[in-house]
């Protein structure tokens, strides 16, 4: 069965539909969750995006931002929910209970691992972003991409390809951002906006995550913790460390870049690897998931064990693809 098709026929019956991003939301879920808002409102369907760690700073420009709610009202019964990049359920967070309750689950994912959770679900892997996904489906519904979605989309796409850098660079993102261009998105604007606009403490925090650096296996794999201390010592928020792993990676040499964020009761690790290098590999190891090459995982465990279980694995990832080229 072609999911698209099942997948429009349970949104255009649904008169509330739930749209939840994952938690630590990026431009890619939260951009292309309000796109597919904005097309079932042109289709008079009634939809809410939810986002239980809310909408990042950085991605408050985007059309409808301020309408997505952070909290599931437990007195909605909603006809369809559907998540956004949630491999599995508890990446709903606070949202977990609503979606399951809904009378139709639907998942749109292009993670490395299926969803098994959904009734429907749209599992695409060579997809550059669920953006991409998402505007084959609006096609689908019927509606026409106005300025909104085009800048929602486009965000989608120019946030999950690294500005248009990555491996997930085809043709087709390509195409497809011509085209989100001429329907009203501008890549310079949405640069600026996502990338450009950092308050000093993150620019501040950056560097001293630099700073505190390591090498391991022969400069093949780079790591940095960032303390509590740290973050206070810059007065940095939440959701300030995405991108230093990024940074990292770009050392000559390294395979795997991995920042681990010291919080109350986890370590937040992020993950970038590059040369084959698998960074969903080290990330599963620690109890989390994503793609080849940009991966994450929350861990329970003392910061210790955390730091020793990603490097013994990034070690591995990173000799198996040294030996192999
Ligand atoms: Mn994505």
């Amino acid at each position: 069965v072609d999911p698209q098709a099942a997948i429009a026929r349970a949104l255009t019956s649904s008169d509330h539909t739930l749209i939840v991003c994952h938690v630590n939301p990026d431009g890619d879920c939260v951009g292309t969750a309000l796109a597919l808002a904005g097309a079932l409102g042109r289709l008079g369907r009634r939809a809410t995006v939810g986002s239980a760690e809310g909408v990042p700073a950085a991605l408050r420009f985007l059309p409808g931002a301020g309408d997505v709610v952070s909290v599931a009202r437990d007195d909605l019964a909603w006809d369809v929910a559907v998540t956004m990049e949630c491999t599995t359920l508890d990446r709903a967070g606070a949202f977990e209970s609503a979606v399951r309750g809904a009378r139709t689950i639907v998942a749109i994912d292009h993670h490395a691992e299926r969803p098994a959770y959904a009734h429907h679900t749209y599992w695409d892997p060579g997809a550059a972003a669920v953006g991409e996904q998402v505007t084959a489906l609006i096609a689908h519904l019927g509606v026409d991409l106005d300025r909104a979605m085009a800048v929602n989309l486009l965000t989608a796409l120019v946030t999950d390809t690294g500005v248009f850098r990555y491996v997930n660079t085809t043709p087709r993102a390509l195409r497809l951002a011509a085209s989100l261009i001429e329907a009203g998105g501008s890549i310079p604007d949405i640069v600026e906006a996502v990338y450009e606009r950092q308050p000093p403490s993150s620019v501040r925090l950056l560097g001293a995550a630099l700073v505190a650096t390591t090498l391991h296996t022969g400069g093949a794999v780079a790591a940095t913790v960032i303390t509590p201390a740290m973050i206070a010592d810059v007065g940095a928020g939440p959701g300030e460390t995405s991108g230093i792993a990024s940074v990292l990676r770009t050392i000559d040499g390294v395979r795997m870049a991995m920042t681990f964020e010291q919080r109350a009761d986890t370590v937040r690790v992020s993950i970038r690897s590059r040369y084959g290098a698998r960074a969903d590999e080290v990330a599963r190891a620690l109890g989390g998931g994503g793609h080849l090459a940009a991966a994450g995982a929350e861990s329970r465990l003392p910061l210790d064990d955390v730091v020793r279980i990603a490097l013994e694995f990034a070690s591995r990832e990173a000799g198996r693809t040294a030996a192999a080229s």
